[in-house]
């Protein structure tokens, strides 16, 4: 019988100091992203991957460290990576790493990595685990998965995935399985704005002209904190050059502190701020009514709509001054088109969520200022290298409804999105049917999905778990088995097409550790599993080839050079004012709405309060951490350690407690202790924690205890319409420790 280890035993400290590459990258840790590369640096380079590990080598390739995807230059000597810099030719990062980014390297060395395949030898979720090899650890997970199949059919096989470069590979592999049941992270976090621009202009994510904004609203969105690398610098460019910037938050985010304008607006009342703004500007004529009769349809029912949404109906309910909202409209507008009502990006905060956006996406449609400087930048799809494809055989019809709840239950949420936390309850449930096993990648649900116990509950009930994953994430942890990736500095995923560039991750090392890309895990698991010919290539090196066949370029070419540019692909605006929608409209006044017998206009739903002994429970980012992942990254736990409970000041006195006091909060699904930050940047009726700590895996042994997870706290509300978790819909109380 093999032997069953421990985490401790699989994964302690002294054990991984022993190794020599590894004592070697602790040694340069502390000097890690300072100094600069020259740009001309990262071309004509080898990968040492390939070549001898002897020497200095700059590497491009592309950051994993949160979904951005910057463009990294790593530096490597003698086989160690040591130092990481931002790729000037990349457009999502203009030369720059956020400090996520810098700090990969620890994420890489870290003793907690996975470093070989494990499979459970004691009760799930008890921490016993044994070594094996990747012939018997894929051979036994095509083994259950066959078996769920065989007894209960495809559907009771589950697969879930945070969107990453090799999310195609992934839902070819589903697919070819025959499971209906799939998803992403996305019903947490962007589905109500994604929704409802679709259903307003066709398309889910216009993006915003920073450059020559002369006005921009922000709602929620705190760009300094939740980094978007190249818009994060967009943005303090545009304050710096002193434009007009307002920020909608509880709380005194980074950048309200930027903004010249901070509205703590009351949680869940946004929608009523611009309802009262897009008030104003109709019985003010304020709008672009050229624009507006060209391309929208359903001004007229907006008109009659938003007529009792005055300024002073709104200050009611949000609590910014009636003279502000409508100072503000006159204000916006006369910026037009030059003007933005910001998009945002995670927008899973109220059920009403998505008649905010409704709201902002027609403010933007009243502005005109759709392709024109300085407004709403179209989807450029048309005009993106269109990678080579792999040709398989004709997926089987998936059989029997979503266990999500798509469409059946939610019947405007795409396919693709999916809506997890209602999954997750369907799983404990076993309505409609019973799930049996759960294909799990790059995604940590335990503490992302409200309602953790239920999350670690539904783990428990199933026949069988695989968990995908870098570390012995908190879903990892109450797995049957893992299968470890090699980290992104190690391995190659697939190409990226931005505009008229392709980009490629490549190892900038050799894997330290018994570990594959996920690209070789799909592919040997749907061999093993009888469904090889869906994913038809040999190695990374046969896929990318195949993905590049359309381009008159080299593999090696582009390696070298980390991008290739394709030419004569110019930016095709001729379809900008073609909107994909029911209509072809912009539909201020949705058809998909109307068909299903709801307002078709942007409305007004109160969203729920606190009761008097309550507060808002918000939760958001840190510019240090990236979501329920780098908490165990030691580098940045020593910039940013533990999250605490902002408190506004006259909470903190009510109760009698000071910054770094231990308090409790109880929501109605679960209790937490955590350090208070006293403060007087929150609403007085708000209490705000970051997410992503509360780490119940003992396999994180930097971060495990530390701090405490809002997803204990949170209650499973969705909204019917986009599917988001609404993440501020839940009340606490809170007490001294
Ligand atoms: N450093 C870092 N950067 C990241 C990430 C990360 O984990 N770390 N994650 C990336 C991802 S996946 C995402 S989705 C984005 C998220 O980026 P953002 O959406 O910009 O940021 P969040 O921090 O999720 O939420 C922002 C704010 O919403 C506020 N809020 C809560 N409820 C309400 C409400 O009812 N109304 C208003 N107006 N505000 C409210 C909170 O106080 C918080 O300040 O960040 C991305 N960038
Ligand atoms: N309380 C609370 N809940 C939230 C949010 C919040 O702000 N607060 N934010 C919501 C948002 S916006 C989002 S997008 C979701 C995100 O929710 P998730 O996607 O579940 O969270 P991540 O932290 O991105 O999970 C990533 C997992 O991928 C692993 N990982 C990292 N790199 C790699 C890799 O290269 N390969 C593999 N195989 N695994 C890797 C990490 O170890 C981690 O376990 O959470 C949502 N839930
Ligand atoms: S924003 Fe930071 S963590 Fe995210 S991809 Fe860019 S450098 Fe990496
Ligand atoms: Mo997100």
């Amino acid at each position: 019988m093999s032997k069953v280890y421990t985490w401790d035993q699989l994964f302690s400290r002294r054990q991984f100091i022993k190794g020599t590459v590894a004592t070697a990258a602790l040694g340069v840790g502390a000097t890690a992203g300072i100094g600069l590369l020259a740009p001309e640096a990262s071309l004509g380079t080898d990968n040492p991957a390939q070549t001898a590990t002897k020497g200095t080598k700059f590497v491009t390739t592309i950051c994993e460290q949160c979904v951005w995807r910057c463009g990294v230059i790593a530096k490597v000597e003698n086989g160690v990576v040591k130092m990481l810099e931002g790729n000037p030719n990349h457009p999502n990062n203009l030369g720059k790493l956020c400090p996520r980014g810098n700090a990969a390297i620890e994420t890489m060395y870290s003793p907690d990595r996975i470093k070989f395949p494990l499979i459970r030898a004691g009760a799930r979720g008890s921490g016993l685990w044994r070594r094996a090899s990747w012939d018997e650890a894929l051979s036994y997970t095509a083994e259950q998965m066959k078996k769920i199949k065989d007894k209960y059919g495809a559907k009771a096989m589950m697969f879930n995935s945070t969107d990453n470069l090799s999310q195609p590979f992934f839902e070819i592999l589903l697919k070819a399985f025959g499971t209906p049941n799939y998803g992403t992270q996305r019903s947490l976090c962007f589905n109500s704005m994604t929704t409802a621009f679709l259903y307003t202009y066709g398309t889910p994510q216009p993006g915003t002209d920073y450059s020559q904004c002369k006005y921009m609203i922000f709602t929620g969105r705190n760009l300094a904190e939740g980094i978007s690398n190249n818009e994060t610098q967009e943005m303090i460019e545009m304050v710096a050059k002193g434009v007009k910037v307002v920020v909608l938050d509880p709380r005194f985010s980074k950048t309200a502190a930027k903004a010249t304008e901070w509205l703590p607006v009351r949680p869940g009342t946004d929608s009523a701020f611009f309802l009262a703004m897009i008030h104003v500007i109709v019985a003010e004529k304020l709008y672009d009514e050229v624009f507006v009769n060209k391309y929208t349809q359903g001004f007229e029912d907006l008109v009659t709509e938003v007529k009792e949404y005055t300024p002073e109906w709104a200050e009611k309910k949000c609590e910014i001054a009636a003279t502000t909202i409508q100072r503000i409209a006159r204000e916006f507008a006369a910026a037009a088109p030059a003007a933005i009502a910001h998009p945002n990006w995670r927008t899973s905060n109220f059920v009403n969520s998505f008649q905010t956006e409704r709201a902002i996406a027609v403010l933007n449609a009243l502005m005109g200022n759709w392709a024109q400087p300085g407004g709403l930048i179209p989807d450029q799809e048309m005009s993106t290298a269109k990678l080579g494809v792999l040709s398989h055989p004709p997926f089987p019809q998936a059989q029997g409804i979503r266990l999500d709840g798509v469409p059946w239950q939610y019947p405007l949420v795409p396919l693709a999105y999916g809506v997890i936390q209602t999954m997750r309850d369907n799983i404990l449930s076993g309505k409609p049917y019973e799930a049996k096993g759960w294909l799990i990648s790059r995604q940590n649900p335990v503490l992302s999905v409200p309602e953790r116990q239920k999350t670690i509950n539904a783990l428990m009930k199933l026949d069988f778990v695989a968990v995908i994953d870098i570390q012995a994430s908190d879903t990892a942890y109450y797995a049957d088995v893992i299968l470890p990736e090699s980290y992104y500095l190690e391995r190659y995923d697939g190409l990226i097409p931005i505009k008229n560039k392709i980009f490629i991750r490549q190892p900038v090392i050799e894997p330290l550790y018994d570990t594959k890309s996920s690209l070789m895990i799909y592919k040997e698991l749907a061999d093993k599993l009888g469904l090889g010919e869906f994913l038809p290539y040999k190695d990374e090196m046969d896929l990318l080839s195949q993905q590049l066949k359309p381009f008159p370029v080299s593999l090696e070419d582009l390696k070298r050079a980390g991008y290739y540019e394709v030419e004569n692909l110019k930016e095709d605006h001729s379809k900008d004012f073609e909107f994909q929608t029911s209509s072809g409209k912009i539909e201020i006044s949705s058809s998909i709405m109307a068909q299903m017998g709801k307002k078709a206009v942007p409305t007004w739903n109160e969203p729920p309060r606190p009761k008097e002994d309550q507060y808002y429970l918000l939760t958001g980012k840190t510019a240090q951490h990236t979501q329920m992942f780098t908490q165990n990254n030691r580098w940045l736990l020593e910039v940013f350690p533990v999250n605490r409970a902002w408190l506004h000041t006259s909470v903190a006195k009510k109760i009698g407690v000071k910054t770094d006091d231990d308090v409790v909060l109880e929501s109605e699904v679960g209790k937490v202790t955590i350090k208070a930050y006293v403060t007087e940047g929150i609403r007085p009726d708000c209490i705000f924690m970051v997410g992503g700590f509360g780490h119940v895996s003992k396999g994180l042994k930097s971060s495990y205890g530390l701090g405490a997870s809002d997803s204990a706290l949170h209650k499973t509300v969705t909204d019917p319409i986009s599917g988001g978790s609404a993440l501020s819909e839940t009340f606490v109380k809170v007490s001294k420790a």
